[in-house]
């Protein structure tokens, strides 16, 4: 396999329209509505926070909306599903509510965690969200797990571990790795590579951008995809997910993509680490990949500005709600502070 990501990463190209001859035109519809789902979600997140309305840090994925929304297209509510530290796009886009993760960021009783645990402690287990951690790399393991369990109890349901190019970088991964592959487990590890650790360029801290060279040294299939394309995504994970389905047992994607905003919360991150110029954050909102499926649906015939507005005022008018909402819910109490410390 090639040891880079070569053309994938170069902001100048993958501007295009999608293909999405494949693909019906209401699915094409559900991937436009969800990716703009969680990028307005997203952006009233960076608002508020830079506006000092949400007490923790925020991690952004903006530009990065077509991997999870691709991905979760193959899977169902009692499939097992974990996330890290930037993982809005994750739980969104099993259709989890807009409300509960306002809620949560806020740190309301309301809030997917009960309020406990903000932005980086996700979880909604009625999508088949089994949580986020910002612990880097800390549910590789946990979904390895589920997925086993989800093997011994013969049930289908496949294990999706997000992570990122940097949580590659940790041990447990290679580990998660090697035993998914010796125990044949349904899972499929999706790693979002968007050339970042925090402020540090993959560069200077691979020989290889290429992360998929980790799941060819442990035997598994693995592809190497434009990730800001949401009908390339939703094509591998379906293969993956239906390979696992039938006892198949692992598989990897990797989806180069890049964060339109900095590491943490709504900074550009321009002046830190290195390669990351106001050039290079153009050259990649130009590869933005929902303008690529709207052009694209466009050019079909199945879609129009006007549908767009409507769709956009739609979602803003959600948002809005959601997040008023969330504003006026009341906090947790202080005796349930222990409540989910404990098993009971
Ligand atoms: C074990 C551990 N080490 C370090 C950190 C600090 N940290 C938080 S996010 C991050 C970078 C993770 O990069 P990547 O996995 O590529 O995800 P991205 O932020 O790009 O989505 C680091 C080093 C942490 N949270 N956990
Ligand atoms: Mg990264």
């Amino acid at each position: 396999m090639n040891p880079s990501l070569g053309d994938l990463v170069s902001p100048d190209r993958f501007r295009e329209p999608l293909d999405v001859d494949q693909v019906t035109a209401l699915v094409a519809r559900q991937f436009l509505c969800s990716m703009l789902r969680i990028r307005i979600a997203e952006n009233r997140l960076a608002e508020a926070r830079r506006d000092g309305l949400i007490g923790g840090p925020v991690h952004l994925g903006v530009g990065q909306e077509a991997i999870a929304v691709g991905v979760s297209a193959s899977l169902r509510p009692t499939d097992r599903i974990f996330g890290a530290h930037r993982s809005h796009s994750h739980l969104l886009a099993l259709g989890s509510s807009v409300h509960g993760l306002f809620a949560e960021v806020l740190g309301k009783d309301t809030g997917h965690s009960r309020g406990m645990g903000g932005s980086m402690h996700l979880w909604d287990q009625t999508k088949g969200f089994y949580g986020s951690v910002p612990i880097v790399a800390g549910t590789v393991a946990l979904a390895v797990g589920a997925g086993l369990a989800a093997k011994l109890q013969k049930t289908g349901d496949v294990a999706v571990a997000y992570l990122g190019d940097g949580a590659v970088e940790e041990g447990v991964v290679h580990e998660s790795l090697n035993l998914a592959r010796i125990q044949n487990i349904p899972v499929i590890f999706v790693v979002e590579n968007n050339l970042f650790a925090s402020h540090m360029h993959i560069s200077i801290r691979q020989p290889s951008d290429a992360t998929a060279r980790f799941a060819v040294a442990n035997d598994i299939p693995a592809r190497v995809i434009d990730g800001n394309d949401v009908i390339a995504v939703a094509e591998s994970a379906k293969d993956a997910v239906i390979r696992a389905r039938q006892g198949g047992g692992p598989s990897f994607i990797e989806a180069a993509t890049y964060r339109w905003y900095g590491h943490v919360d709504w900074r550009d991150d321009i002046d830190v680490g290195v390669n990351r110029s106001q050039d290079d954050v153009a050259n990649w909102k130009a590869r933005d990949p929902i303008a690529r499926l709207r052009a694209a649906m466009v050019a079909q015939g199945h879609w129009s500005a006007a549908k767009d507005a409507d769709l956009e005022a739609t979602l803003n008018r959600e948002m809005e709600e959601a997040w008023e909402r969330a504003m006026q819910d009341p906090y947790p109490a202080e005796s349930a502070l222990l409540d989910r410390v404990y098993a009971k």
